[in-house]
């Protein structure tokens, strides 16, 4: 009639192999934590924004949206409002001297539609009711076209413009 617990007791002492995986894991996960950091403060990566939210039936007729394009902000500095819909992107032109630290705010009227600048690692989302924005500083002259990467319909192939950086010239 005697019963007997003579069950070990659970060890809780972890396997080599289990351990040695829990290390790396931790290691990858200090790597990670690392990247992120270093890269967004020391380097400066932004994670594109989300400004404010606005109306996408009403955004194109009120201001700064009324009129898209570029605002000088004065020492190299410009602020460019671009709106997309299906099909295009308006302006379809930005031109900017070398030098310049551009702040791209993107909204769209209809559906989600991409923004992303060839050549660079400019890639946002462009959503109606959402503002996207992005600063791109252009170091180089040359010619930088922005296509629509999210499709967004028939035309959506077609949807593209470029940014134009043009080179000092002496006094123009
Ligand atoms: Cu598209």
């Amino acid at each position: 009639m005697t019963e007997t617990h003579s069950e070990e007791a659970p060890s809780f002492e972890a396997d080599p192999f289990e351990k040695r995986w829990m290390v790396i894991s931790l290691g990858l996960l200090i790597a990670f934590m690392l990247t992120v950091t270093i890269a967004g403060f020391a380097l400066g990566f932004q994670v594109p924004g989300s400004e404010t939210r606005v109306d996408p039936r009403t955004v194109a007729d009120s201001a700064p949206w009324s009129e898209p394009g570029l605002r000088d902000r004065g020492n190299g500095e410009y602020d460019a409002y671009v709106i997309s819909k299906q099909y295009t992107f308006d302006p379809r032109t930005i031109t900017v001297p070398v030098g310049s630290a551009v702040t791209f705010f993107l909204t769209s009227t209809d559906v989600q539609h991409g923004f992303k600048l060839q050549n660079t690692n400019v890639n946002m989302q462009v959503v109606p009711g959402e503002v996207s924005k992005l600063t791109v500083e252009f170091d180089e002259a040359g010619e930088f076209d922005y296509i629509c990467n999210e499709f967004c319909g028939a035309g959506h192939a077609v949807m593209s413009g470029s940014v134009v950086v043009e080179a000092e010239a002496g006094g123009a």
